[in-house]
C-alpha cells in the first residue's frame, strides 16, 4: 500500500493507524500546493479530489476520506483493539464519532487556515470551534480515550487538535485534552509517524 501524505495534514491519522497496526506500507509525499508527489506523478491522477490522504491499494485502486480510510485500515487486521468489528453497535459508535470529528473538529477548523477569510468571521468559527471542544472535554471527563482504550477516533482527534496553535488557540482552556495530546503523543506510532513524516524531502 501507499499513503499519499502531506506534513502535519490530516494524512496523519491514517499513518499513525498504519504504524499501530503493523501493515506494510510506503510514504509518499505530496506537494499540497503543486499537486507534485515523490513518485513522479501529479496528485490529481492519483485524488482528483486533489487532497490527501490517499491511500493507493496493491491493486491500484485509492481510497481517500480520512474516516474511510482509517476504517479500511483497521479491517485489514481482525480483533485489532482499534475499532469495534463491523456491524456492530460500538462500531457505530465509532463511525459516529468519527463524522463528528470529520464535520465539526476537521471541517470546522479549516476556515481558520484560509488567508482571505476575515478575522471576524475566523472569530464565528473559532467560536463554533470552542464548544466542540467543550463537549470533547467534557466526554474525557473519567477517561483515557474517547471510546476506552486508544483507537481510530483518537488518532484522528490527536492529528486534528495538533493544528490548534496554528489557530493561536490554546488546548490549555481544556485541560483533558491537553492531557489527551500529551498521552497520545508519547505513543511510538504516534512518534514515528511525526519523524518518519518530517524526514522526507520537500517535493
Ligand atoms: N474530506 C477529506 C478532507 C481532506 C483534507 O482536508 N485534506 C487537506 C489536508 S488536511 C488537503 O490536502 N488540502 C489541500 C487541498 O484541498 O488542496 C478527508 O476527510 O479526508
Amino acid at each position: 500500500m501507499k499513503l499519499y501524505f502531506a506534513p502535519m495534514t490530516c494524512s496523519l491519522s491514517p499513518h499513525i493507524v498504519l504504524r499501530e497496526l503493523g501493515l506494510p506500507f510506503e510514504l509518499i509525499r505530496v506537494n499540497n500546493k503543486t499537486k507534485a508527489t515523490a513518485d513522479s506523478h501529479d496528485f490529481r491522477d492519483i485524488n482528483p479530489k486533489g487532497y490527501v490522504a490517499a491511500l493507493m491499494l496493491d491493486n491500484g485502486q485509492v481510497l481517500t476520506e480520512g474516516p474511510a480510510i482509517v476504517q479500511y485500515l483497521a479491517d485489514q487486521v481482525p480483533g485489532n483493539s482499534l475499532a469495534p468489528a463491523n456491524g456492530t453497535w460500538e462500531r457505530t459508535r465509532l463511525q459516529e464519532l468519527l463524522n463528528f470529528i470529520t464535520s465539526e473538529i476537521h471541517g470546522g477548523s479549516a476556515p481558520l487556515f484560509n488567508v482571505d477569510i476575515p478575522e471576524p468571521t475566523k472569530e464565528i468559527f473559532r467560536q463554533k470551534l470552542f464548544k466542540r471542544l467543550d463537549y470533547l472535554n467534557n466526554g474525557l471527563m473519567n477517561k483515557d480515550y474517547l471510546l476506552g482504550d486508544f483507537g481510530l477516533a483518537d488518532a484522528y482527534l490527536f492529528t486534528v487538535l495538533k493544528w490548534l496553535p496554528f489557530f493561536n488557540i490554546d488546548i490549555e482552556k481544556w485541560p483533558k485534552l491537553e492531557s489527551f495530546m500529551n498521552r497520545i503523543e508519547t505513543r511510538p506510532s504516534v512518534r514515528a509517524a511525526i519523524a518518519a513524516e518530517e524526514a522526507t524531502q520537500p517535493v
